[in-house]
């Protein structure tokens, strides 16, 4: 089954650039609302602050926040757009049914839970309880994450589920846990307008993360000096003191120089290296271990510059540096962020005011999303699935024995690829969108057409959902009350505004009654509202490194939002960890982890000579599936693009906007040029937003990191031929 009932074009086509969503009556004839509801944007780990107008049961227009004291009031296009989801004419109201050779038919919840547990039960009874996969995803609050695992391991009782985190913030998760035992960033933002230097790696803040743009403007304003590695010049590159072009896919090789620099200038921090770390000597080796010489070869960025850089981190007395994909989407990322944390540890600035380092979480509920149990390796309170005495307090809150807890299941990619060989039979899919965001789509394509049964459960249909046997309309995040913990580490509230539409459900009813229909009701039956499960999460990560259990709806509502660690009621919460330079390793200290540069999983050739590298633009989000739908902001970004240097335009023979052929080992897309000098020529750039013959992810490579699993989205090879435009 899965068979798309109908060929592939035509779902491209249908996915084409969408007519502007404008509410029935037009702008201007809008009512006035009948109450403002504060929540917070449902995009990116910013967690901006922000009022829906809601009138009746319709959310019909927006407002700032301007007491949130993240962003005061500030946002970016897509949270003022993002509003009009609900009303989109494309909004999933009831279920449906895939039937060959009609498409998708309205059905009944009654048949669309029975066809699905029916397949489950069918399923596992032939081939076993792994047989059966669940992926879910982080723009879910974490009562929902939580419910995801639980529901994963004791209501379908599969070992195999995992998270589109998978995807974007595991290198980050893993590095930060091998440096300091804990993952989050380690500062609320409040301290980078505090520190002397900011190093940006691999991170286009001003589109991606826009209110960080705003302190490290504020830093500047009192004279901070800003480092940007980055192979294009960003918009914040373009006002930067010292920009990096480095080559994608090298980012360890030049981190490894700027280290060689701060040891042999003299700017190491001995007395802290000695008190709070360990693994000096073999990271100073490491360092020292590549020429500056060698580093500029591997990464393309002048030696000059590269002591500069050492120097500038070298010399401040206080220092922010933040990493984001760029460097993690790498089949070495978690090598690059330790490479950034040695730095970070090299010159002792942590733990102080306008000292501090940080990862920004990507994701809406990136960082929650991933410290409670939706992954496949972790239990909640980011707790490891393998550890006896984790899952013996797990088994305490959850009432099950160790035998009914699965072990550690399959990474999302994994389980894409078991899908493809065969091993993995069906699939229940939410809040995830594979078919477009993981690379080499082709193969993610062939392996949905394996499935025996899918479900996915979203508010739109998605385009992987397209090869569903059934779909399930869930909830939109003003449809359901719950929590989120900001890319800062702020657990914050998001309100319920209005209720699911037509015959849509709440994704947490969809949850609890498929578990019911399985028999597994005992572990679920007493969640009879969000804040049970976020009461249960509380208990279950008390103790755990992502300790909530001191966080209550009320104290988020009261102190707006409270950052975790926060063990007990009486507790403030942890805006700047490590403080008193306790970190969470058994003997208290950071660790030092030595990085040897390791070639990228493809190198130019004659055949495939460019380095592609991928990402994001402002107006866009993700797979797209919820800003190409809104008119404002595909207005902004129709289409996607190549961007590509006049250099290497020229020597293609190729002019601004032209059509190209861009062809990869995996495959093709044929997208107009963007020529732009802010890029380097040996290397172009494409948007990910977009899918069908026009996604980056037709070209990306299946090779990830042997330790986080993620995906290298950063680096492959590719060769451009001019190209007629495409019918
Ligand atoms: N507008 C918008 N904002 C978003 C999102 C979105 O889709 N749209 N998504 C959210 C999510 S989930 C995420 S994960 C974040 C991502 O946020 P970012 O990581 O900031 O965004 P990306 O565009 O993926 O990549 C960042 C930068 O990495 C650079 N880069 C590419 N290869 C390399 C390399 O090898 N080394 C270095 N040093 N840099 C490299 C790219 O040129 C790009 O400017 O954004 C969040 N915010
Ligand atoms: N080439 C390339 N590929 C990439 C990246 C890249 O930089 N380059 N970036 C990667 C990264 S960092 C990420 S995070 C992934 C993201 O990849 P995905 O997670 O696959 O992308 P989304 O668009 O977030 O898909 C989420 C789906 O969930 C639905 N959804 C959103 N909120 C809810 C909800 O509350 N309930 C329900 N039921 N559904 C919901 C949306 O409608 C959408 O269909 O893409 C990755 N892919
Ligand atoms: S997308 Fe991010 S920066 Fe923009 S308004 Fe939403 S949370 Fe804020
Ligand atoms: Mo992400």
């Amino acid at each position: 089954m899965a068979k798309l009932p109908v060929p592939i074009e035509q779902i491209v086509e249908e996915f084409g650039p969408h007519p502007a969503y404008v509410p029935p009556g037009g702008w201007l004839d809008r009512d006035a609302p009948d109450r403002l509801v504060k929540t917070h944007c449902c995009f990116c780990g910013m967690q901006c602050g922000i009022q829906l107008k809601v009138k009746k049961n319709a959310v019909i227009g927006f407002e700032p926040w301007e007491e949130f004291p993240f962003n005061k009031g500030k946002l970016c296009p897509k949270g003022v757009k993002r509003y009009l989801q609900g009303g989109h004419p494309d909004r999933l109201l009831h279920p449906l049914r895939s039937v060959p050779g009609k498409g998708f038919v309205q059905i009944t919840w009654e048949e669309a839970f029975a066809t699905t547990v029916r397949a489950v039960q069918d399923i596992q009874s032939r081939f076993g309880k792994d047989s059966v996969a669940l992926l879910s995803g982080v723009s879910l609050t974490n009562e929902k994450s939580y419910l995801m695992g639980k529901f994963a391991r004791l209501g379908l009782q599969t070992a195999n589920l995992d998270y589109n985190g998978r995807l974007c913030m595991v290198s980050a998760g893993a590095g930060n846990k091998k440096a300091f035992g804990l993952d989050r960033a380690s500062n609320s933002w409040d301290d980078i307008v505090h520190a002397e230097v900011i190093m940006l790696v691999g991170t286009n803040v001003a589109e991606c993360s826009p209110i960080t743009t705003d302190y490290i403007w504020r830093a500047r304003d009192r004279g901070a000096k800003l480092i940007v590695i980055d192979p294009r010049v960003t918009p914040i590159a373009r006002t930067c003191d010292l920009h990096l072009p480095v080559l994608p896919g090298t980012d360890s090789a030049l981190l490894l120089g700027i280290l060689r620099v701060v040891i042999e200038q003299g700017y190491a921090n001995e007395p802290f290296i000695h008190e709070h770390t360990c693994g000096w000597e073999e990271t100073k080796a490491a360092a020292l271990a590549l020429s500056l010489e060698d580093a500029s070869r591997i990464s393309g960025v002048q030696v000059a510059d590269i002591v500069r850089a050492g120097q500038m981190w070298g010399e401040a007395k206080t220092s922010f540096l933040m990493h984001a994909r760029g460097i993690e989407h790498s089949s070495k990322g978690v090598d690059n962020v330790v490479s950034c944390i040695n730095l970070v540890l090299a010159t002792g600035r942590i733990g102080r005011k306008g000292c501090g380092y940080g990862t920004i979480t990507g994701q809406g509920n990136g960082q929650g999303g991933r410290e409670h149990g939706h992954k496949c390796d972790q239990l909640p309170g980011n707790r490891d699935i393998s550890n006896p005495d984790h899952r013996a307090y797990i088994c305490s809150v959850w009432g099950c024995t160790d035998e009914e807890l699965p072990g550690k299941g399959h990474t999302a990619p994994e389980i894409v690829q078991l899908i493809h060989s065969g091993q993995i039979k069906a699939l229940i899919s939410i809040c995830f969108n594979p078919l477009v965001s993981l690379p080499d789509s082709n193969f993610t394509r062939e392996a949905l057409e394996k499935l025996e049964h899918y479900t996915a459960i979203d508010f739109f249909l998605n385009e992987t959902a397209h090869h569903a046997d059934i779909v399930m309309a869930g909830s939109l995040h003003e449809e359901e009350e719950g929590t989120s913990t900001s890319a800062e580490g702020r657990v914050i509230k998001i309100n319920k505004a209005v209720d699911p539409p037509g015959e849509a459900k709440a994704d947490t009813d969809i949850i609890l009654e498929l578990a019911r229909r399985l028999g597994r009701d005992k572990f679920f039956s007493h969640f009879k509202c969000s804040e049970d499960i976020f009461n249960e999460l509380r208990l279950a990560s008390k103790g755990g490194t992502a300790d909530y259990f001191g966080i209550t709806y009320e104290r988020i509502e009261n102190e707006l939002g409270v950052f975790w660690p926060c063990p007990s009621l009486d507790h403030p919460g942890t805006p700047r960890l490590w403080e008193d330079l306790k970190f969470k390793t058994p003997d208290e200290k950071a660790r030092f982890n030595a990085v040897t540069y390791r070639p990228p999983m493809e190198e130019p050739d004659v055949d495939y000579p460019i380095v592609l590298t991928t990402g994001r633009v402002v107006s866009q989000y993700l797979s797209g599936t919820q800003t190409r739908r809104i008119g404002g902001l595909l207005d902004l970004c129709p289409e996607p693009y190549v961007e590509i240097h006049p250099q290497l335009a020229a020597q293609l023979g190729v002019e601004n906007q032209e059509w190209v052929k861009v062809i990869s080992r995996r495959g093709e897309v044929t997208l107009r040029t963007k020529v732009v000098s802010t890029i380097r020529p040996d290397t172009v750039f494409i948007p990910y937003h977009w899918p069908g013959r026009r996604s980056a992810n037709n070209l990306t490579i299946r090779s990830f990191d042997p330790i986080s699993g993620i995906p290298e989205y950063k680096r492959a090879c590719v060769r451009i031929t001019k190209a007629e435009s495409p019918e």
